[in-house]
């Protein structure tokens, strides 16, 4: 078996706050990332390999083995589900919150709640938890607009400043789960890579140690 190591990166905000985190663990791509529109690119240690992925992909690259590790949003990990995976460290990197949200001092108008998302399974797993009938519709992107378009009474979404709700007129309801960036491991590669895999780790652990003193 290669012991070339892969390791999966999300693209858009969470990769501006990784490259740094990784280049602090010694780990630099061997190329400025934004200068090509490579996916792939070897990096300054021999056989780590990183993929830039859709966030969304990056759960599915590493639960099938074709990355070993993997960088991504607690929220997207939530939504995918993280059988085949092992999360040994949070990144602390992209920290938000996942929310309801609604109109401002609107009440819930239907006995079954309208809530628009991309979270479909989280949103589901929660009106269920807290008793409340919800119908989840899923979208794509700007749920904000869903309440003021009468798509829905609610969202889910991920909220930081809650700036983006107040300029569309919403606030924020009730926290579903605090969100930072996870890395994974393929649960396989974490034995057979073992001793490939631990240095690293334990150097992101440390790199991220030494950001945030506790
Ligand atoms: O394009 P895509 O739909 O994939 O998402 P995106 O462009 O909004 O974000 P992207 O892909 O660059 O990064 C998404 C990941 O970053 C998420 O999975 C989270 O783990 C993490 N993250 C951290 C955030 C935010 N903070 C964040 N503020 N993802 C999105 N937002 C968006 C949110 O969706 C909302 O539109 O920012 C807005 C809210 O921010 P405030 O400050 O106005 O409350
Ligand atoms: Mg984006």
């Amino acid at each position: 078996m290669t012991k070339q190591l892969i390791l999966a990166l999300s693209k858009g905000r969470i990769l501006e706050e990784t490259l740094p985190l990784l280049a602090d663990a010694g780990l630099r791509p061997a190329e400025d990332h934004g200068a090509s529109r490579k996916l792939l690119f070897d990096t300054n240690l021999p056989d780590v390999k990183l993929v830039v992925l859709r966030a969304t992909d990056v759960p599915t690259y590493v639960q099938l083995g074709a990355a070993d590790m993997g960088v991504a949003g607690k929220d997207v990990l939530l939504e995918h589900g993280v059988e085949g995976l092992h999360e040994p460290l949070d990144l602390e990197i992209a920290a938000c919150r996942l929310m309801t949200a609604g109109i401002t001092g609107a009440e819930p108008a239907r006995a079954r709640r309208r809530v628009a998302t991309k979270f479909v399974k989280v949103a589901r797993r929660w009106y269920a938890e807290q008793g409340i009938q919800a119908e989840v519709i899923k979208l794509y992107g700007a749920m904000e607009l869903a309440p003021l378009m009468n798509l829905a009474d609610e969202i889910v979404d991920i909220v930081d400043t809650g700036n983006t709700l107040r300029a569309n007129g919403m606030e924020p309801r009730e926290l579903i789960a605090t969100i930072s960036t996870r890395l994974v491991v393929n649960k396989a590669a974490m034995t057979m890579k073992h001793d490939r895999i631990m240095p690293l780790i334990q150097r992101l652990e440390s790199a991220v140690a030494a950001r945030t003193p506790r």
